[in-house]
């Protein structure tokens, strides 16, 4: 009985190599990086780990929407953050198609919304209501933007949909789209001096709440199909008559290919969850101490070996 328990396990192994001893691909894995700090020190610290493990890695930076084709094509592995409020739509869509999957989430709640420094409340009292701050429009006009107050958007692969929202909820604002994240720090900051009211997009976690004490304004709620059916909403012939998820998941993605071909970094990625304040200090790291991100991630990394060396084994 033994003998024959024996040699059915050997003619198993012999016969099963990759599901038994299989050993990652030689290939590097290929990282997309972004145009915001946390998400490209992340992926850093990620991929710095990868490496310990023994892989090859690759970074390639890619369009933040376009990414999730890369990923179910394979020509990506993974991607680290998918913000429920920029890519929720994105991923949703690839996931339809098939040939990546929800890689789990990190434990971190999200929002990215219209945002203000707190000065600009003491020039509109009546915020955080998107109502109110429509009301004081006049406190954003600009030479750009005539007769409507000015609002700063994100850059546009991230798809903040502001001017529809402006036209849904018939606003007196202008949206003009940052070229980066950094050109939002920028108008923030030369704001601070006189204390000129400004109204941006912003995003938590970031490293801007620990620099700049503010609130997102609250539009009305959002709900599920606020993007795609114009009957939901309190606009009922509108898209986009709504705020983003005030609550917001923040989740990994992988090439459905990546568990078979690197199945020990895939066993990582599955294990691999950052809290609200890790990923906010990974983005000061770049934004205010002026750190490349391989120099933040490998900072980070040495700092939290408690953190991470869990996730590796
Ligand atoms: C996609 N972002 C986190 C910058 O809002």
């Amino acid at each position: 009985m033994k003998k024959l328990t024996f040699a059915l396990a050997t003619t198993a192994l012999m016969t099963m190599p990759f599901a038994a001893f299989a050993e990652d691909s030689s290939d590097p894995i290929v990282i997309p990086v972004h145009n915001w700090s946390s998400q490209i020190v992340m992926s850093h610290v990620v991929g710095q780990i990868f490496e310990g493990m023994g892989n090859a890695v690759e970074f390639v930076t890619t369009d933040s929407q376009a990414v999730y084709e890369s990923v179910r094509l394979g020509d990506v592995a993974l991607e680290l953050e998918v913000w429920e409020g920029a890519f929720g739509a994105s991923f949703r869509a690839a996931l339809e198609k098939g040939g990546l999957h929800d890689a789990g989430d990190h434990n971190a709640v999200t929002r990215e919304d219209w945002w203000y420094p707190m000065w600009t409340k003491d020039a509109c009292p009546g915020l955080p209501s998107w109502e109110a701050l429509n009301e004081c429009a006049d406190l954003f006009k600009t030479a750009e933007t005539g007769d409507k107050g000015r609002y700063l958007d994100g850059p546009v692969d991230w798809l903040k949909h502001g001017a529809e929202r402006v036209a849904a909820l018939d606003m007196n604002f202008q949206v003009i789209n940052a070229g980066s994240a950094a050109a939002l720090w920028a108008e923030i900051g030369s704001a601070e001096k006189d204390k000129r009211p400004v109204v941006v997009f912003n995003w938590t976690p970031n490293f801007a709440e620990a620099v700049w004490p503010g609130e997102f304004v609250e539009f009305p709620e959002w709900v599920e199909g606020c993007d795609k059916d114009p009957s939901v909403g309190v606009n009922p012939n509108a898209l986009y008559d709504c705020g983003n998820p005030a609550k917001g998941y923040l989740k990994k993605a992988a090439w459905d290919g990546m568990e078979a071909k690197w199945p020990a970094a895939y066993a990582t990625l599955g294990k691999i969850s950052f809290t609200n304040p890790q990923i906010a200090e990974m983005a000061k790291f770049v934004d205010i101490d002026d750190m490349e991100p391989e120099e933040a991630a490998a900072e980070w990394l040495e700092n939290n070996k408690d953190v991470w060396s869990a996730w590796t084994n």
